[in-house]
């Protein structure tokens, strides 16, 4: 818990220069253009602080296979375009449990 603290705490600095939608590694355009991605959207309930995102975002990108994290703080969603060969939904669920922020699929009947 200290450590998420703390990641919080560095993260009120990084708010004010980056916004907190950022679309990272791969373009998800490109990525969407490719039958081999997948795109999951995960509700993550714990997300209570305008930095939270970026803990999120950065765990689940530490996810091999993972192209892009899009979270979005006001509805407390984290979409995620991946390569399902490389990661699995659970996968990237848990990187963000374990960062401290439970994560659940939002859209199920999706793919
Ligand atoms: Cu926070």
């Amino acid at each position: 818990m200290t450590h998420i603290m703390k990641a919080c705490t560095l993260g009120m600095v990084l708010i004010v220069s980056a916004p907190v939608v950022t679309a990272v590694a791969h373009d998800s355009h490109q990525a969407a253009d490719k039958q081999d991605t997948k795109t999951v959207t995960f509700t993550i309930e714990k997300m209570t602080c305008a930095t939270c995102p970026i803990t999120v975002r950065k765990a689940m990108e530490k996810i091999d296979g993972v192209l892009s994290v899009v979270t979005d703080y006001r509805n407390r969603t984290a979409k995620v375009v991946f390569d399902p060969a490389k990661a699995k939904v659970d996968m990237i669920a848990k990187a963000s449990t374990d960062a401290g922020y439970p994560a659940k699929r939002a859209d199920s009947k999706k793919s």
